[in-house]
């Protein structure tokens, strides 16, 4: 009689076990949270087809181009793969010409030198267009254009 009551409760407790699997596997998933709206209106300095990034090849630029608003900054990229060496200037052909509003870092013929694996973040405070070339190879040529 008590091994009776025994298998009872083993019994019972099983069908409670169970019923609380069933109602975990019964849970409805959580309906996913859609994202939140980006603002439209938001100062983004990433614009343009070009995006804010001039990146580097062996010989050449691979992406010659960065829009930007005023204030915001172009990431210079020599990507370790490029195997490219490269000293940028403000200027074409190869030769440096100054370039009024341009940042500092490109104040001087000396540029800005890039060895495979070098990302530069540079700061355009001034509206304008600026053109860009290698003194090691002059036929490099990025613009990057910097809006008000
Ligand atoms: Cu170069």
């Amino acid at each position: 009689m008590r091994k009776l009551g025994l298998v009872l409760m083993l019994l019972f407790a099983f069908t409670l076990a169970a019923c609380g699997e069933s109602s975990v596997a019964a849970t409805p998933t959580d309906t996913p949270v859609p994202p939140a709206p980006t603002s439209t209106t938001a100062a983004s300095p990433t614009t343009g087809s070009g995006g804010a990034t001039i990146t580097m090849g062996a010989f050449s630029f691979t992406g010659n181009s960065a829009t930007i608003k005023a204030g915001g900054s172009v990431t210079f990229n020599d990507p370790a793969s490029s195997g490219g060496t490269h000293i940028i200037v403000t200027g074409t052909s190869g030769k440096f010409t100054a370039a009024s509003g341009a940042p500092m870092e490109f104040a001087t013929a000396s540029g800005v030198s890039f060895s495979p694996g070098d990302s530069k973040s540079i700061k355009f405070p001034t509206a304008g267009t600026y053109t860009f070339t290698c003194t090691i190879h002059p036929s490099m040529h990025a613009t990057v254009t910097v809006t008000a």
